[in-house]
Order: C-alpha cells, then structure tokens, then sequence
C-alpha cells in the first residue's frame, strides 16, 4: 500500500509546479479523485488580489459568515450532515477522560523529570535511551545544536521550575529551586546562544520568582523559606553576562553567542537570525522593571528597532539572517518559522507586558505585511475558492515564493492568532499542521507542502503545535481540541517514550530515534498538554492574568510591569550610561528589587473571543485531518 493511501491528506491537490519551474514528479493525493482544482499557494497574489489582501484585518468572530454550500463546492461535500461532524467532535469529552489524560501528562512530565534528576542532574540534559547526562561538546565547539543550548548550568531543571508549580507540586517547586539556588551558577567557560540562555534560563528564572514571590499564591504554596530574591538575582546576573554581545555592533543587533566567562569570542559570527536578536525584550524587559534598570530593556529594545528599520521598504517583511555590523541581509527568506518566529511573538507579548504602543504599531504592521505576502490559498478559512490558506516562505524584497516548505516552528502561529482573536484563520491553520501530525504521529521539522512529504525528517519533541491547540481551546472551548491534544499525548507516548524519558524522533516515518530530551519538553510540551485538560487550572482561571514566554513560562501580566521611568531617556541618542560597559556587575546587595503581584486588566483576554466551532468547520477539519 502506498504511504500517501494509508495517510491521506484531504487536500486537493494537481501535480504542482514548484517556484523553479519543473513539475513535481511525486504522486500522492494528487492522483487522488476528490482533489481542488489547483495550487493556489503558489500563485503570488494577483494584481488586485494582492491590493484586496493588503486590506485583510484580521477576522473578528461573527465577521466572515459562510454557508454549508461554499464549502460543499470547494471541498467536495460527501454528503454528510452537520449532525455527524457535530457528533464527533462537539460532543463534550467526559470529565473522567479529561481527567485521565491530565493525569497523562502529568505522568509524561514526571517521568522525563524524575529521570532527569535520577540521571543526569546536574547536568544540562537528559539522554533518555542511554539514561545519561548531556552537557555541553567542549570536543566540538562547532556542535552549535548542542553548545548554543547547553550552558552546563542544569538546563532541563532550571527550565522545568515553573511546570512544577503549575502542576500543584509544591514540595518538588521548592526543593528543585533550592537546588538551583545552591548549585547553579553562571560563571562558566561555556559559549552559548543568547536567545536560548535568555529564553529558556533568564525566562524561567524570572517566572519562577514570580511565581515564589506572588502574594496570591494561585498554585498552592510555592514560597521558599527566606527567600531572598536569590533568583532574581541569578537572572541578574546571566543577563549581564550576555551583555557583551550588544557591545561592538553597529547596529545595536547584538552578536549571536557570547562566551558566561569571557564575553563575545574572538572569532565571533556577525551574522544572527532575526528570531536570536530580536526576541529578548520580554525577559530583558521584565528583568529592567522589577530592578527598576533600564539597561536590559535598553538594549532589548535597540535591537528590535535597528531590526525592524531594515525590512523591506516594499513589501514590510525582514529576512531571517542579518550582519550586524553592515546591516546587510544575508538570509533574505521571510517566514513565520525558524529565524522568525519569536519575533514576531515578542512584538505582541511586549505589548501586553509593558503597554508600549510602539511594540504594537510594529507587530500590526508586520501581521499585516504577512497577510499580503506571506499567506497563500483562499481569502478566508471558511469560504470562497482555491486551497486553504496557508503560510508560505517568499524573498523578503519581491514577495516571490522561495522554497515549498513550511517548517513545525511555524505551528505557534496560530496561538498567536489567537491572542490577536483572529481566530477563524488560527482554526484553519491549526488544521493543516494537525493534519500532518495525523499522518506521521509527530510533526516532521520541515514539511513539503507541493511535495506532502517531510523534507527534514526529525521531531524533538517541540510544542508548538501543542500551544496553539491549547491556546485555541481556550478561545473557543471546543471539545475538538481536547481529541487533538489527546491524539498528541498518545503518539508522544507510542512513538517517543523510552527507558528513561522522551526521545527525539529521528525519523517521523520510521520512528527511530536519538538519545536526547531537550528542555523545553517538559518546559513547554508538558506544560501545555497539562493545562489543556486541567480545566481549573489557576493559569486559565477568571481573576488572573497569565501571558507565556516564547519558552512557556508564565508571567503574571501586572501594572506594576508597565511603569517604566526611564521611558522618555529611551528616545534620546546612546541610551543609558551602563549600555558598553560589561564590567559593571552590580553585586546583589547593589540591586534595587521591586515586587509585586497585582493583577492587571488593561491585557487582551483571549476568553473574549470566545468562539464555538461551528460543524462547518469540523466539517473541514475533519477533511482535512483526512478521517473521512
Ligand atoms: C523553544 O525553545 C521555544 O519555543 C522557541 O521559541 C522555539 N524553539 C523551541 C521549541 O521548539
């Protein structure tokens, strides 16, 4: 039986010309009677068409009514009812099974912790097949997927801290941040990235002091016993440590990967992604506010806008890898996934966090510019003709489709769509990248959409599909997302749990594997299948205000985050005083910390948007996810 037989994908699809011409030599579901009538993703958009998108808002529920007929027409109805797509996903999910796959996920997440402690604390990583420890390569200093991450400060631990509250554990919580404050530290000979140290450590570090900190205590009892501040003061000084790689840039974009001991090593790249540069303004900036120093945020901030003055004066959209020193775009591909995404996010976070308008006018601006150029097929998720929409990777000048590949980085978009509300195009976007889990079990790192097959075949056990199905069952409390979440944990289990933990896939086909568990499995992957089905999780309950870090770690979204006294020194020229000056390390008895847990309510509330699925979009889902 052919691979394409056994998982058909309900696209419609015609052999398809690729973006150098030749026709695509693949069968598949092409070949398959049902299929639309042509490849609207590769067209760019028409003259016309392309003014129309230009003006596309995003959809607002109740906006963009469709009718069973549109969709008969451009899907191929097969004549079944409402009733039946109803049935099958609206129905409620029992309580007894909601509970039962809670309790699978936290299972999930105890089991790669308690190994991790077992096996390779203090390390940075769990090798879960050998059940070992992982630490950084000192014999490969070019092994960058593994020294830009593993900083030999006890990575997986410090990156797990705020799950364990978040599951209630409060003696784990506890005991674990004790660890890390008597054993972690940060002055190591160790070259790491500073978009993983500051998102996945820095991140953690502050979330968990808020956490420990919060006078409400949500999660039960997660304060320390003479608790002073210690963790803040360990963000505090990581970040100054990852200082250096803002100094000796000419644009203010700082240097990739910067050495915990001795700062930006000689031989330094000068060449970052837009993603590493320009996601750091939500750590740095609540790091710069609860010490009431601007620096951090200062620095955060001239990246982000040095970046943003590069980008098309065309088209609005920004390449993924740039010099930092000329300015000059070396990787000129604009997507939503690897090298971009973040970005994009922290634009939108930024603004909930802080409140700065300026961080919004960007991220519209640039929501906009990837509606113009970046999404492909119909104009709206519901309605209309051609191929569901999807996001496709164009030169960041022309607009001209640069490959057929979307990569699994890309599936947090729709959480992001969510939080904007518009939720209609997160739906169906949500559903292309769920369709492709349902046919591999996992989400293939790239995935050829002309091609429907994998083009890089590994899965490491990232989240991202995972947070927009949470985030999009928030919005639209629609049991559908629940049998997704389900249908996730139970592959995670068959296809990736061994002897000590949750493996890499290697190979989404076969399924073999690698011997590595990276960190943000049980900061991220857990976490969100956990608060997918804890429905009285404090996270998502009325009276708080939760937003997640690219890395998933909460962060109390607060008034007090949003005072920033420093604000008019940020437009004059140079910045403040500290900005070149590595060597000022405030001691911790130096810093000034500010706390506070009050919750704020100027945020969007996502619950808002609130918004039932109607069986016209379980009808296409369920084409598309190809159970028909
Ligand atoms: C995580 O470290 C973060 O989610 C980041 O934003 C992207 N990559 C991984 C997960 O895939």
């Amino acid at each position: 039986m052919g691979f394409y037989q056994r998982f058909p994908l309900s696209f419609g699809f015609q052999r398809l010309r690729g973006p150098d011409g030749p026709a695509s030599p693949a069968s598949g579901p092409a070949d398959r009677p049902g299929g639309l009538s042509g490849p609207s993703w590769l067209q760019p958009p028409a003259p016309g068409a392309a003014e129309g998108r230009r003006r596309r808002a995003p959809r607002r529920p109740g906006q963009g009514v469709c009718g069973p007929a549109h969709w008969g027409y451009v899907l191929g109805g097969r004549g079944r009812g409402r009733d039946e797509y109803e049935k099958r996903y609206s129905s409620a999910f029992p309580p007894q099974l909601r509970a039962q796959m809670r309790d699978l996920a936290r299972g999930m997440f105890v089991f790669g912790y308690d190994n991790y402690m077992a096996h390779a604390f203090p390390q940075d990583e769990l090798n879960p097949i050998h059940c070992r420890g992982r630490g950084p390569d000192r014999g490969d200093p070019s092994n960058l997927n593994i020294n830009d991450v593993l900083g030999n400060y006890s990575l997986t631990l410090v990156d797990a801290l705020d799950t364990l509250a978040i599951m209630g554990n409060s003696s784990e919580f506890q005991k674990a941040v004790k660890l890390v404050i008597n054993t972690v530290s940060f002055d190591k000979d160790s070259t790491v990235q500073v978009f993983e140290a500051t998102i996945r450590v820095l991140g953690s570090l502050l979330s968990a002091h808020r956490i420990i900190t919060d006078s409400k205590q949500p999660f039960g009892d997660m304060t320390i016993k003479d608790y002073d501040n210690e963790l803040l003061h360990m963000a505090h000084d990581l970040a100054v440590r990852l200082l250096p790689a803002f100094e000796n840039t000419k644009t203010g974009i700082p240097y990739p990967r910067v050495n915990l001991k001795t700062g930006v090593p000689p031989d330094s790249n000068n060449e970052t992604c837009t993603a590493g540069a320009g996601s750091l303004l939500v750590e740095f900036g609540i790091l710069s506010r609860l010490l009431g120093d601007s620096t951090f945020e200062w620095v955060a901030r001239r990246a982000v806008k040095a970046l943003w003055s590069l980008r098309s004066s065309d088209t609005g959209l920004l390449g993924n890898v740039v010099n930092i020193q000329t300015g000059h775009w070396v990787g000129k591909q604009s997507g939503l996934g690897a090298g971009l995404d973040s970005f994009y996010e922290y634009l939108l976070k930024s603004y909930i966090l802080f409140g700065e308008k300026e961080d919004l006018e960007m991220f519209n601006a640039a929501y906009q510019s990837i509606q113009n150029y970046l999404r492909r097929g119909r104009e709206a998720c519901n309605e209309g003709e051609g191929d569901p929409p999807l996001y496709v990777n164009v030169n960041m000048f022309s607009g001209q489709l640069m490959n057929t590949w979307i990569d699994s980085l890309q599936a947090f978009f729709p959480g992001l769509q969510v939080l904007i509300g518009d939720v209609e195009d997160a739906i169906c976007l949500h559903a292309f990248y769920y369709a492709i889990w349902k046919r591999y079990g996992a989400l293939p790192e790239r995935y050829n959409w002309q091609l429907q097959a994998p083009d890089v075949l590994f899965y490491p056990l990232r989240p991202e599909l995972v947070e927009s199905t949470y985030l999009l069952y928030q919005a639209t409390k629609n049991p559908f997302y629940l049998h997704v979440g389900m249908d996730i944990l139970q592959s995670l289990e068959k296809y990736t749990k061994v002897k000590c933990g949750y493996a890499t896939l290697h190979h989404v086909i076969d399924k073999s594997k690698e011997d590595r568990m990276e960190s943000f499995f049980l900061s991220e992957t857990c976490k969100y299948l956990y608060l997918l089905f804890d429905e009285e999780n404090p996270v998502h309950k009325s009276g708080t205000r939760y937003m997640f870090t690219t890395e998933g770690h909460i962060i109390s979204v607060d008034e007090h985050l949003r005072e920033s006294p420093w604000k008019e020194f940020f437009s004059e020229e140079g910045g403040p005083d500290q900005v070149g000056k590595s060597g000022h390390r405030p001691k911790p008895q130096e810093l000034n910390v500010i706390n506070s847990s009050s919750n704020c309510n100027r945020v969007p509330d996502e619950r808002r948007y609130a918004l039932p699925l109607k069986s016209i979009y379980m009808r296409q889902i369920d084409q598309m996810v190809g159970l028909i």
